[in-house]
This record gives C-alpha cells, sequence and structure tokens, in this order.
C-alpha cells in the first residue's frame, strides 16, 4: 500500500563551488522526486543527513515544477523565514526531518498553501533552514506559517526566526517579520 501525498516534492542539491567560475546554476541539481510517503523514506535512508554534507552545500525541497530560485514564478513575490543554527548544533539532523515531515505532510498550513519549499544550507559556523512562501504581503498568513514553523521545528521563545521577502536580497536586507 502507497500513501499518497498531497503534492509532487522535488529534492534538489547545490554541490559546493570548487572555483569561482561555477556559477549558481552549474551547482543546482535536481536529484530526485517523490510522491508517496514510502518513496520520501526510500530517499531519505539513501542520501547523506545533513551533519554528513559538505560545507556550502544546500539541500531544496520543492513543490514539482516550482525550482528552487527567487525567480521562479511561484516564488519571485514571496520570500522565506529563516532560522539559523550552529552547524556544529547536533540537532540539525532532527530538525531538518521535521522541517521536511512538517513540508510534506503539509501540517504548516492544510488550506490552500503559502508554502514552496524548504531549504537548508549548510555553512561555516552557522547553517540555516529556511520556509519559502508564495508571497510577502498578507502580514497575518505569513505570522501564522511562521509561528507553525516553530512549532513543528519545536523551537523555544528564545530561538527567533525571521521574515525577509526574496525582492529586498540584495544590497540592503530588512527582516520584515521576527518571531
Ligand atoms: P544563499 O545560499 O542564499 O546565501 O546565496 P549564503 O550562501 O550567502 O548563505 C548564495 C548565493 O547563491 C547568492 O548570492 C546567489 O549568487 C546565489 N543564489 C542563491 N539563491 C537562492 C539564488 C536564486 O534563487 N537565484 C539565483 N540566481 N542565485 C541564487
Amino acid at each position: 500500500v502507497k500513501h499518497p501525498l498531497n503534492s509532487k516534492w522535488t529534492l534538489w542539491y547545490t554541490k559546493p563551488a570548487v572555483d569561482k567560475s561555477e556559477t549558481w546554476s552549474d551547482l543546482l541539481r535536481p536529484v530526485t522526486s517523490f510522491e508517496t510517503v514510502e518513496e520520501f523514506w526510500a530517499i531519505i535512508q539513501n542520501i547523506p543527513e545533513p551533519h554528513e554534507l559538505p560545507m556550502k552545500s544546500d539541500y531544496h525541497v520543492f513543490r514539482d515544477n516550482i525550482r528552487p530560485e527567487w525567480e521562479d514564478p511561484a516564488n519571485s513575490k514571496g520570500g522565506k523565514w529563516s532560522f539559523h543554527i550552529r552547524s556544529k548544533s547536533s540537532d540539525i539532523d532532527e530538525l531538518w526531518l521535521r522541517a521536511l515531515l512538517a513540508v510534506i505532510g503539509e501540517t504548516i498550513d492544510e488550506d490552500d498553501s503559502q508554502i514552496n519549499g524548504v531549504v537548508l544550507s549548510i555553512r561555516k559556523g552557522t547553517s540555516k533552514f529556511a520556509l519559502w512562501t508564495k508571497a510577502d504581503d498578507n502580514t497575518e498568513a505569513l505570522t501564522n506559517v511562521g509561528t507553525k514553523f516553530k512549532q513543528v521545528l519545536k523551537l523555544g521563545d528564545e530561538d527567533k526566526i525571521e521574515f525577509v521577502p526574496h525582492s529586498s536580497t540584495g544590497k540592503y536586507v530588512q527582516a520584515t517579520i521576527t518571531l
């Protein structure tokens, strides 16, 4: 028996650049897609856990037909909720799994989901989880999504997450909401 997910999802990987000539699009590749709970677990068991990933790599899990890029029409008017974590934290694997299960299980916002995908960025010192939303202009809906994101990650009040529209990425980055 297979248990279908609400959507089909694609896992993407950004590999670390070996030299400076490699661009973002050279490094970003779709890995595989899944549309059932069973396919999801088979993939999870066969790919490196976050703590095994090299510096400057990313995992992205996005709804099928949405590229994990600002330029994709589904993302261009949206933004992301980000949570920063020490790269050496032993919680990274568990938090990534919680984030994935919430996203593919659609438990963050059930009806007419605001969520396009989720990204884990492994970086020196501080790594990042980011939940990408469709829109950046509905403060109430975004606050609900952010609040639920903190709950599913089991973050405490002292753990802060911030929402930044993709349109502000660049010269000046301003958080529009902090929870
Ligand atoms: P990052 O991974 O979001 O941040 O972006 P960080 O590595 O500073 O922590 C790193 C770089 O990757 C950006 O400066 C861009 O050059 C490129 N990049 C990242 N994203 C998410 C995109 C994207 O959606 N589209 C394009 N064109 N480049 C991106």
